[in-house]
């Protein structure tokens, strides 16, 4: 029968494994090694003519057809077919021994899926009938669970069963209906950790599996798996413009010729024109044709859209002075959400309050020794806590604070601590700055990189992470970005608190001293069986030369200066970023110390290549064409970057493509999002992030990471596959590598607004 459809390659990330979502749990780690296999899962379109689907009636429902074959594993020719494993205190090697699958277990841990074997890279449709079939033995007697289940949040099954394997070779069959909703990316398990009751699963043992197979019984009442909404024609910044501010907005839809800006109280045209074949222009990020139209003649305060001549409009906007005061001040009220240890108030937190958490010792890894590292803030969608984010996120507002007036003045955010006296973004940070203190080892000086579980939580509440909590070795990006956010805390705070600043320098300092005897040092990796993140960076000079600046500033001691003047001379990764960090250094070098030429020129030739960059998108970004996991903190610190260069540089023109950066974050993009949830016209409502999932409604203020076109996680290699980079975003809870936020993605967004509101 004639039926359109596409081949969608899912690829599997074996090796690469950026993150892997499992049966109950998650298990991300950071290798950044090369997929391994591909295989391909036929996804049919949502394109079907309304001819085929009258004729197939019966037996074609959406996007799928009777007898299709969705998952096909024979293990022919040694190969696993892209079957992965999942570990959660279990033991096993997977491989294929004489054209069958083996699990190789040699310890089944204490919960079900403490083994597990699964695979990814197929769709269901709801109400479809399905069969799934597979041969199974084991060396011994016991029990296998296997379910096709949804692949994040409470990771319930669509359709599971127990049964006791032997020796004998069973070939299990099992129909089933899709009662819930399509689900463009569920996960079939097979959970070989230990079940109680089925007799002793302890000794070491085999399981085989062959001709694993699932297969379309019946479509004929199939619904569909629904893609990504289609993005507006017209986009703009969906928080609206201040008076004065450059307006622009991108066209997608080349048969548009005009434009007119309207206000919406009174249906009146503010502002019109023509679009000319010339105004056409290629976006090769987002895969698109557009045109820029200018309105920034619209100054008067109100409520404005701009329709063109097809017909369609952008979302609604206002323009006025106060169109970013809520959610500059959600986003700062989001890090006191994020933070641990100590009770979240509910006049604050809202719905989100909770009791102190996290507020056992830690142990240190490889030892008995059990410390007190209790606060900070929990780092993401994850309650780690990470001192190299944390120490971004800490300087971010610390530079707003001192870059604005109106931060610098502000306490009347809404945080327990308003009205003390001192601004709340530096209320905000002591907070981290509190905890990055019990990181610090008291003997040597370094700091510990990160303080989590073994494994990432469950998707439960952070009260209900109760797995011992392991602070993993010290690292030098962790105790250079330590001593660097000390040594400028010793600055800032002293005229609030002169005890705490001196406490901040005695530290700074004696974590430059294990930097001077840790020189060359391997990078962090995981130890063990840790596979929380690991923020992992291949060059620590950068953090160097951003601790020797600090702390040159904070002492003028000139050893400090010489190593910041031997340092630029060599290779140094620039940026405001967590890995690459070297602009802070230069930039409040620039700020702080006379004589500053060559840093200087560095700062210009970095922001000179992101005012190129802005040329090459529509939609102003400035990223160059590059869309990675967390793409939108690269936006916002380059808004950043490009404001501290105007300042330094006394140039005002960097600062409208700082502007730019914003738009591009509350909505002049190719997928319409204002990437801020609880705000906007279209924002994300399902984040990647634990107490929004379990609450079952958004955490607000928070900038979810955005487009990626590495697709680094299941869900969005199913959804995402045909688009390309700047596009690759989806709200949905299980693409972490889409929809996580972060407390130092949301850092630099109050930054930009703190300058721009
Ligand atoms: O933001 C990090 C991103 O740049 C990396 O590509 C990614 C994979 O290593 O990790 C991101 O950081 C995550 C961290 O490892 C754990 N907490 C959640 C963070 C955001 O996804
Ligand atoms: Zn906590």
């Amino acid at each position: 029968m004639a039926k359109m459809r596409r081949v969608l390659a899912v690829t599997m990330a074996a090796a690469m494994a950026v993150s892997m979502m499992t049966g109950c749990g998650e298990k991300k780690t950071d290798s950044t090694e090369a997929q391994s296999t591909e295989t391909e899962a036929e996804v049919s379109t949502e394109e079907q003519t309304e001819e085929t689907t009258t004729e197939a009636a019966g037996d074609v429902g959406e996007n799928v057809a009777d007898g299709d074959v969705l998952i096909d594993l024979t293990f022919d020719d040694n190969d696993t077919d892209g079957c992965m494993t999942y570990f959660n205190g279990g033991q096993a090697e997977l491989g294929v021994e004489n054209g069958e699958l083996c699990m190789d277990i040699t310890s089944t841990g204490k919960l079900d899926y403490a083994n597990q074997m699964y695979y990814d890279g197929f769709a269901l449709n709801q109400d479809c009938v399905y069969e799934l079939s597979f041969d199974v033995r084991s060396t011994i007697d016991r029990a296998l669970q296997y379910r096709i289940q949804i692949n994040g949040g409470d990771y319930h099954a669509y359709v599971q069963d127990d049964i006791t394997l032997g020796t004998e070779t069973q070939h299990i069959s099992k129909q089933f209906t899709m009662v819930e909703a399509s689900d463009p990316a569920p996960r079939l398990c097979m959970n070989l950790g230990h079940f109680d009751g089925t007799g002793d699963d302890s000794v070491p043992h085999k399981v085989y599996f062959d001709n694993v197979v699932l297969k379309v019984v019946d479509a004929s009442k199939a619904q569909k798996v629904e893609g990504i909404p289609e993005p507006k024609t017209v986009n703009i910044n969906q928080l609206g413009y201040k008076n004065d501010a450059k307006k622009l907005a991108t066209i997608t839809d080349e048969s548009v010729t005009g434009y007119e800006v309207i206000n919406v109280s009174d249906g009146k045209t503010v502002a019109s024109g023509n679009i000319v074949s010339d105004d056409w222009h290629y976006d090769s990020a987002a895969d698109e044709r557009y045109a820029i139209v200018d309105f920034s003649d619209v100054k008067d305060d109100g409520t404005y859209k701009v329709k063109v001549s097809t017909g369609d409009e952008s979302y609604e906007f206002p323009v006025g002075d106060k169109v970013y005061d809520d959610v500059y001040k959600a986003s700062v009220i989001m890090l006191y959400d994020q933070r641990c240890g100590s009770e979240l108030d509910e006049s604050v937190a809202g719905d989100f309050a909770h009791a102190a958490c996290h507020t056992g010792k830690a142990i240190v890894y490889g030892s008995d020794e059990a410390k007190d590292v209790t606060g900070g803030w929990h780092d993401a969608g994850d309650y780690g806590r990470y001192v190299v984010p944390g120490a971004k996120t800490v300087q971010d507002l610390i530079l707003a604070y001192e870059s604005s007036d109106k931060v610098a003045k502000d306490d009347s955010i809404g945080i327990p601590e308003s009205g003390n006296g001192v601004p709340d973004v530096l209320d905000e940070a002591r907070y981290e700055l509190d905890w990055m203190l019990k990181m610090q080892d008291s003997v040597s000086g370094g700091v510990y990189h990160k303080v989590t579980g073994e494994v990432f939580p469950e998707t439960v509440l952070a009260v209900d992470e109760t797995a011992q909590m392991i602070l993993s070795p010290i690292s030098n990006t962790a105790t250079g970005d330590f001593a660097a956010v000390m040594a400028k805390a010793s600055v800032v705070y002293r005229q609030y608190d002169a005890e705490f600043a001196d406490t901040c320098l005695a530290a700074a300092e004696r974590a430059w001293k294990y930097l001077g005897g840790h020189e060359g040092d391997p990078g962090f990796v995981n130890a063990g069986d840790i596979v929380t993140g690991t923020y992992s960076d291949g060059s620590d000079r950068d953090e160097y030369l951003w601790a020797a600046t600090e702390l040159y500033i904070a002492t003028k001691d000139e050893k400090y200066n010489d190593f910041v003047k031997s340092a630029i001379k060599q290779t140094v990764k620039y940026g405001l970023g967590w890995a690459d960090v070297g602009y802070y250094g230069i930039y409040d070098y620039c700020v702080n110390i006379k004589d500053c030429d060559d840093e200087k020129a560095i700062l210009k030739e970095g922001v000179d290549d992101l005012v190129k960059n802005y040329g090459k998108c529509g939609f102003g970004s400035t990223t160059g064409g590059e869309y990675v996991w967390g793409s939108n903190m690269a936006v916002a610190d380059n808004g950043m970057l490009l404001i501290m260069a105007s300042r330094i540089l006394g140039d005002d023109t960097y600062l409208e493509y700082a502007g730019d950066q914003l738009n591009y974050l509350l909505g002049r993009n190719p997928v319409s999002y204002c990437y801020v949830t609880g705000f906007g016209s279209q924002t994300p409502e399902n984040p990647h992030h634990r107490p929004s999932e379990v609450l079952g409604k958004a955490m607000p203020g928070m900038l979810v990471g955005g487009a990626n076109g590495n697709l680094e996680d299941p869900y969005a290699k199913a959804v995402l596959a045909d688009y390309s980079g700047e596009r690759c975003y989806v709200d949905n809870a299980q693409s972490f590598s889409c929809n996580e936020v972060t407390i130092y993605w949301n850092s630099p967004l109050i930054y930009l607004l703190a300058e721009l509101r």
